[in-house]
């Protein structure tokens, strides 16, 4: 599958470490096409304008995005709701212990949520959603 994962960037990195775990264990049997949202040293290589075509490129591309929305991202949430436009399945991780995740995103039905208390239980849900 082409994954396209979605994770906070100019929001805030404090998970930027478990964006890298949950990308490197996709990767095992997958192509993450959004492998730089999980490099700890992310440099600003590019313009606006060329990362809003690149990414929406690869959302169209995409069989499925992958969110990690415990740290709140107004990019994240584009990035979600262009994908329902098109079509594409999301899954959304969050922490309930740390975030209260946004009725836009849990009172629509398109979304599948998938709350986890420890990250361990990511994985499983990965395990099922990508068989
Ligand atoms: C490097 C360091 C800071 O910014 C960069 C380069 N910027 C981006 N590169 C690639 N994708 C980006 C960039 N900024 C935002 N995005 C997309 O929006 C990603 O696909 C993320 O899932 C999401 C993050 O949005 P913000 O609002 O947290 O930045």
């Amino acid at each position: 599958m082409k994954i396209y994962f979605a994770g906070s960037i100019r929001a805030g990195r404090g998970d930027a470490e478990l964006y890298h775990r949950m990308i490197e264990y996709m990767k095992k049997g997958h192509t993450v096409l959004t492998e730089h949202i999980g490099d700890l040293n992310l440099q600003e290589s590019i313009t606006d304008r060329q990362i809003y075509e690149q990414d929406t490129a690869w959302l169209r591309e995409a069989d499925i995005l992958i969110a990690e929305c415990t740290n709140p991202s107004l990019g994240v949430g584009y990035e979600l709701a262009y994908a329902e436009a098109h079509g594409i399945p999301c899954h959304v991780f969050y922490n309930p212990a740390r975030t209260h995740l946004s009725a836009m995103l849990t009172g629509d039905p398109y979304y599948q949520i998938h709350p986890y208390e420890t990250e361990e239980g990511i994985y499983s849900v990965l395990d099922h959603v990508l068989r």
